[in-house]
């Protein structure tokens, strides 16, 4: 009976917490308004509603939020959801880890979905009397309550106390992401994000059910996180003037860097590190004279030219170099992949660059990771478990199209659909303009199965949204260059391809601006949105 015992108490405690707030809010005696949401108002589109009017949910001050019984994961996720709720509502909002209670409730529960829901999904239940949300991972579950979040009026984003009544529209949600990868990458090598900066960022990319963080952390310019066994990258290589135009210094320490992913984990977000080679290296270079094969180091740079630096290949300690990043890396990266760049190795021979990724993958693998890397690492063959970005802008390529025969996975980043650095049109006053204009339309109107020719829906892995930062510096130059296309992207990776429709994403679009005002998001006000 120590069970019962756990539950009274804690609904004691839940209820003595009561009676100021029930007092103080005048919503819970509103009669049933209209919900100001419907149930497919949700960005990425969600795979099945079914609308029950009859169903309409309020949250009250006497709502808990109840988790499975000895879930620690469950209930974390609910503390998750009661923190965002808390705010805005006023309400308590106890987090209870029993099997019933007689309050209103929201129901966070591992296990009896729908089958289709798989790893990430999950199901949504609307009634009067609450809100169940059944996963079987507490990923799903975190998925869940993102849903939830957009279902309520938009003020519940509000870091205040509002007065308005939150309904919640009745009916069932079944919502699992047609691809397992949907990625957003932050490039902190031109210019350093701090930590506080990524951490806002995954707050976002979390809402939209992104759950990987690709982090860019050596370029030419900067080297952005500490490697013990070559300390001088991160106060040499990531120094003071090391960002485009002489910004800087900034670079992750190891704790910073766990610190990111551990706060990234508890949002259903994996990390993924990408260290750039063998071109993209004249931080490293300029850093560590014996990197070149002249044994000369190279003078620092700052400008935003690319395809000008390359590792030493035929060099031993080329190798010893590469293995102790890649060691030190896996060391305090959790999730399954390594990223090792590849792309624009325009000083590197085609045999030296063949010769390099070949070494390098196994390196990879020996230290427990999955080797990834951009597209062109798909010219060395490399083993089917190697992944690839594709960056290009065609819609042929001849190596990827081979190596997704071959079995390799690839995650699509297209520069003219998914960059999200690229400018929305000429007026942008920041970004970069080499793969076109980028306007919300353009970054919705493409299928990740079907851009590039030979390689389908079961090569594709996923999508991810690339934002490089040659001319980006603070979070609100991140924001808004991500928004409102980071959402596109996000929903092109969730969502189903029958499911794909501009009018009704523009639509949902343009009702998440108040979400974004209320959370100080800077967006680009696109006129292609009927903004609300
Ligand atoms: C390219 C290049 C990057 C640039 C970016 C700017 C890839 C994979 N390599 O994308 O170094 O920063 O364009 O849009």
């Amino acid at each position: 009976m120590r069970r019962r015992h756990t539950v009274t108490r804690l609904l004691a405690a839940a209820v003595l917490t009561l009676p100021l707030t029930v007092t103080a809010a005048p919503a819970a005696a509103a009669p049933a308004a209209a919900p100001t949401r419907q149930l497919s108002d949700v960005i990425p589109a969600p795979v099945e509603t079914r609308p029950d009017p009859r169903g309409t949910f309020i949250l009250s001050p006497l709502t808990v939020i109840r988790t499975t019984p000895g879930s620690a994961a469950a209930r974390q996720v609910g503390r998750q959801l009661a923190d965002t709720l808390r705010p805005a509502t006023g309400y308590p909002l106890p987090v209870l880890p029993v099997p019933f209670t007689p309050l209103p409730e929201i129901a966070l529960l591992l296990g009896g979905a729908d089958a289709r829901v798989g790893q990430q999904g999950y199901q949504l239940d609307v009634t009067r009397r609450g809100v169940t949300i059944r996963a079987n991972t507490a990923a799903g579950l975190f998925a869940g309550t993102q849903t939830l979040r957009q279902l309520l009026p938009a003020q519940i984003e509000a870091p205040q106390r509002q007065r308005t009544t939150w309904t919640v529209p009745g009916g069932r949600i079944v919502d699992h992401p047609r691809f397992a990868y949907r990625g957003a990458m932050l490039d902190l090598a031109r210019h350093f994000h701090t930590v506080d900066e990524i951490k806002t960022y995954v707050d976002l990319l979390s809402q939209y059910k992104i759950n990987y963080l690709h982090l860019h952390l050596s370029d030419d310019q900067g080297w952005r996180i500490q490697i013990d066994s070559w300390p001088l990258l991160t106060t040499v290589g990531g120094g003071p003037g090391t960002g485009v135009d002489g910004v800087g210094p900034g670079y992750l320490t190891k704790a910073d860097y766990k610190a990111v992913v551990a706060y990234a984990a508890a949002r259903h977000i994996t990390v993924i590190p990408e260290i750039d080679m063998p071109g993209h290296t004249n931080a490293a270079q300029s850093t560590y004279a014996e990197l070149n094969c002249d044994k000369v180091a190279t003078p620092p740079r700052t400008d935003t030219a690319v395809g000008y630096s390359s590792l030493c290949i035929h060099d031993e300690l080329t190798y010893r170099f590469v293995e102790d990043v890649i060691r030190e890396l896996a060391e305090i990266t959790p999730g399954p992949y390594l990223h090792i760049g590849g792309d624009e190795a325009h000083a590197t021979t085609d045999e030296d660059y063949r010769t390099f990724v070949q070494r390098v993958l196994p390196l990879v693998s020996k230290y427990g990771k999955r080797a990834y890397g951009w597209n062109e690492i798909m010219k060395a063959d490399p083993a089917a478990d190697v992944v690839a970005q594709y960056w290009g802008t065609g819609t042929t390529n001849a190596d990827l199209a081979e190596a997704a025969a071959r079995g390799n996975k690839v995650v699509m980043s297209p520069a003219n659909k998914a960059y999200l650095d690229m400018k929305y049109d000429r007026n942008t006053p920041l970004g970069l303009s080499w793969a076109g204009y980028i306007e919300v339309r353009t970054a919705y109107d493409w299928d990740p199965a079907t851009r590039v020719a030979g390689v389908g829906e079961d090569a594709v892995l996923g999508v991810e949204a690339p934002l490089w930062s040659e001319t980006l510096r603070s979070i609100d130059d991140i924001e808004y260059m991500a928004f409102p296309r980071l959402p596109a992207i996000a929903e092109l990776g969730w969502s189903t391809a029958a499911s794909h429709d501009w009018e009704s994403f523009r639509t949902r679009l343009g009702e998440q601006a108040p979400r974004w005002r209320l959370q100080d998001v800077d967006f680009y006000p696109s006129a292609q949105v009927p903004w609300a």
